[in-house]
C-alpha cells in the first residue's frame, strides 16, 4: 500500500478507494430539473410510452422532438447544484474514481466532472434514425420541427437511450467493471427500477464493496445497501463528505 493511501485510509475510517458514484434523477431535481416518477415527475403528466420509445419517434417524430425540445429549453436555464459540484471536487482529489449517471442533462459536466459515463446518453448530441452519425447541437429549442441528419438526410432523433433499446456496450462494460472492482459506491437519486443500471450497485455489492445511497424515500435497493441516507442530496452529500473526505 502506498503512503497515500495509507493515510487516506487511516484519516478517513473507511476505505475510499476504488470509488464509484452512481448518479439518477433525483440529483438534479434541486437544480429544477423534474424526476422522472414520484409527484411531479415527468412520467405523471406524460406516457413514457408516447414520448421515450423508438416505436413513439416513428409514429410521430415531430410529438418527440416537441417534448425533447421542452426538456432542452428548460434544462438550459438550469444550474448544476452544490451535489454535482461536490462529486466534481472529489474526480479531483480521489484518483480511483468513476461518475456512472443515468442523466442525460449534462449537469455533471457542467460542474467541472471531466469523465461520466453518461449510461442513458444526452440531451445535447444527436443522433441519426438511419445512419451512425452522431453530432453535438446545444440549440434550445432544435428550431427545425424535425432535425435532418446531415450526412444522409434521414430525420435525427436525440442521443438518448429509450426503453426497450439497448445501452451503448462499451459504455455499460466501463461501468460495470468499475463496479465489480469498487471498494465503495455511492448511489445519488435513483429509484433503481430500471435496468440495467439498477443492477449496477449489485454487482459492486456481489463484488464485496460498501454500498452507501442517498435518496428522498427507501428504494428497491435499500435492502441491499450498507447505508441508506435519507434527505435531499445536497445536503446529504455534502455532510457525508465532510465526514470521509481525506484531512491531508
Ligand atoms: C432525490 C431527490 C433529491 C428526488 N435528493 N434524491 C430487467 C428487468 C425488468 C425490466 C427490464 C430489465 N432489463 C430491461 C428491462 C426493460 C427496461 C426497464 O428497466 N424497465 C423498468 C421500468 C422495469 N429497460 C430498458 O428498456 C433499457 N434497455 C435495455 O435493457 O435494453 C436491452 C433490452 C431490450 C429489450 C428488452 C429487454 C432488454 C433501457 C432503459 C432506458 C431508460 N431511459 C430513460 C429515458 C432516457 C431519456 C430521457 O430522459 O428522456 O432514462 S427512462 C428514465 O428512467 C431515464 C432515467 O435515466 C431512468 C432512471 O430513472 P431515475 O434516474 O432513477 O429517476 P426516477 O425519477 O425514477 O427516480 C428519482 C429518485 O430520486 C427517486 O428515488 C426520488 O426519491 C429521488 N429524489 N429528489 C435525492 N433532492
Ligand atoms: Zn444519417
Amino acid at each position: 500500500m502506498t503512503g497515500s493511501n495509507e493515510t487516506r485510509i487511516l484519516m478517513t475510517g473507511i476505505d475510499l478507494e476504488p470509488f464509484v458514484v452512481l448518479t439518477g434523477a433525483g440529483i438534479s431535481a434541486e437544480s429544477g430539473i423534474p424526476t422522472f416518477r414520484g409527484d411531479g415527475g415527468l412520467w405523471e403528466k406524460y406516457r413514457a410510452v408516447d414520448l421515450a420509445t423508438p416505436e413513439s419517434f416513428q409514429r410521430d417524430p415531430e410529438l418527440v422532438w416537441r417534448f425533447y425540445n421542452w426538456r432542452r429549453e428548460m434544462v438550459a436555464n438550469c444550474m448544476p447544484n452544490q451535489a454535482h459540484k461536490t462529486l466534481a471536487e472529489i474526480e479531483h482529489l480521489i484518483p480511483d474514481y468513476t461518475l456512472i449517471t443515468q442523466n442525460i442533462d449534462g449537469l455533471h459536466y457542467a460542474a467541472g466532472s471531466q469523465n461520466v459515463l453518461e449510461l442513458h446518453g444526452s440531451i445535447w448530441r444527436l443522433r441519426c434514425s438511419a445512419c451512425e452519425e452522431r453530432w453535438e447541437d446545444r440549440r434550445a429549442p432544435v428550431p427545425e420541427p424535425v432535425p435532418a441528419c446531415p450526412a444522409c438526410g434521414e430525420p435525427a432523433r436525440p442521443d438518448v437511450v429509450w426503453f426497450g433499446e439497448s445501452l451503448d456496450i462499451k459504455i455499460l462494460q466501463k461501468a460495470q467493471q468499475a463496479a465489480a472492482r469498487s471498494r465503495l459506491m455511492l448511489i445519488i437519486g435513483t429509484s433503481a427500477i430500471v435496468h440495467p443500471a439498477a443492477a449496477i450497485p449489485l454487482v459492486a455489492r456481489n463484488a464485496g464493496a460498501r454500498l452507501v445511497e442517498i435518496n428522498m424515500e427507501a428504494t428497491p435497493l435499500s435492502p441491499y445497501v450498507d447505508e441508506t441516507l435519507l434527505g435531499p442530496a445536497t445536503e446529504q452529500l455534502a455532510e457525508w463528505w465532510l465526514r470521509n473526505r481525506p484531512h491531508n
